[in-house]
């Protein structure tokens, strides 16, 4: 992991604006609690701890027009925006201690923008249980966490497809999405349609951890940008109750360990977001301890030495 930065700038955003259920807010404290930063340290990086951003509270209203707290959720996510591009454009590692999920859309959005600023090739690697592709016309909940990814897309209010002053903030062509087992009927059509590329679990099945990933980093190399984005319901119920939405038959442990380690291989990780997590569903914080040992094979951690 020669190439990999050094200096880690954890980003706590303490809000569940987004999600379905309340306690997402709480993720960043329980990751802390769980020693994510000691364990960073342990593999040798420098972290720095930026603290929460402010944000609006949740005033937990219905959906209006398909969105539920769309202008909350715009005041968090320019605010995530700003925070991530300026750790970018420091040279550190932004890690985004979420929150739920509709936070992608500012840290990811921030990240598409210092790669055209840098001339990076972005690659996204969205680890879930949904594909998160959903629209105000499609959505079953009004959920906002439910749409970062087309919003990345550029489908949306401009409101949200506008952070980062370019539309669409990504292409559809540099995600990955991994672990998928939840899209709903309407989404399902969408993502087909915008060719998105999804390694659901069947495929992870049928095919195996080990070939999932080689396909889902093929064409990964010294200019590329990698950013994972890391839904903690991407992880099986059974060993990570702590998230809103569980969707049984994920990756288990070892499968999950693996596609971590795959990654950090590559050395090219330079962004991660950690969302989802629910400390309010959680059980004696060991969804949180899970995450923070996942995140610790993701910076390199392995059992042995390795040959290249
Ligand atoms: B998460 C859902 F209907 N698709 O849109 C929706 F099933 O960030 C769930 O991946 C979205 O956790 C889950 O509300 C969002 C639902
Ligand atoms: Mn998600
Ligand atoms: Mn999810
Ligand atoms: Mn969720």
């Amino acid at each position: 992991n020669i190439a990999m930065q050094n200096d880690i700038s954890l980003i706590g955003v303490p809000t569940d604006i987004g999600a379905g259920a309340r306690g997402a807010s709480m993720g960043p404290e329980a990751l802390r609690v769980a020693g994510l930063a000691t364990v960073l340290e342990g593999q040798g990086l420098s972290v720095v701890d930026r603290g929460n951003l402010n944000g609006p509270a949740n005033p937990w209203q219905p959906p209006a027009e398909g969105y539920r707290h769309l202008p909350e959720v715009v005041a968090w996510n320019e605010s995530l925006h700003d925070a991530v591009h300026a750790e970018l454009a420091l040279g550190r590692l932004p890690i985004v201690l979420g929150g739920d999920h509709c936070l992608g859309l500012g840290s990811i959005s921030a990240v598409a923008r210092h790669c055209r600023e840098t001339g990076k090739k972005l690659r996204v690697l969205w680890l879930d249980a949904h594909a998160d592709f959903n629209t105000a016309a499609l959505t079953p909940s009004g959920n906002i966490h439910g749409m970062p990814v087309a919003l990345l897309c550029g489908m949306g209010p401009p409101e949200l497809t506008g952070i980062g002053g370019t539309t669409p903030a990504i292409d559809a062509g540099a995600v990955r999405q991994i672990g998928i087992r939840s899209v709903d009927p309407g989404e399902k059509r969408l993502v087909h349609q915008a060719g998105l590329e999804v390694f659901d679990m069947r495929y992870i099945d049928e095919m195996g951890m080990r070939h999932t990933m080689e396909q889902a980093l093929k064409g990964v190399d010294e200019q590329t940008h990698l950013h994972v984005s890391f839904d903690v319901d991407f992880l099986d119920p059974e060993i990570a109750p702590g998230v809103g939405t569980t969707v049984l038959g994920g990756p288990t442990y070892r499968e999950a360990q693996l596609c971590m380690e795959m990654i950090a291989d590559t050395g090219r990780l330079a962004s991660l977001d950690v969302m989802e997590l629910n400390p309010a569903l959680d059980v004696r914080n060991r969804t949180a301890e899970l995450a923070v040992d996942l995140i610790e094979s993701l910076f390199g951690k392995s059992t042995l030495m390795r040959k290249k």
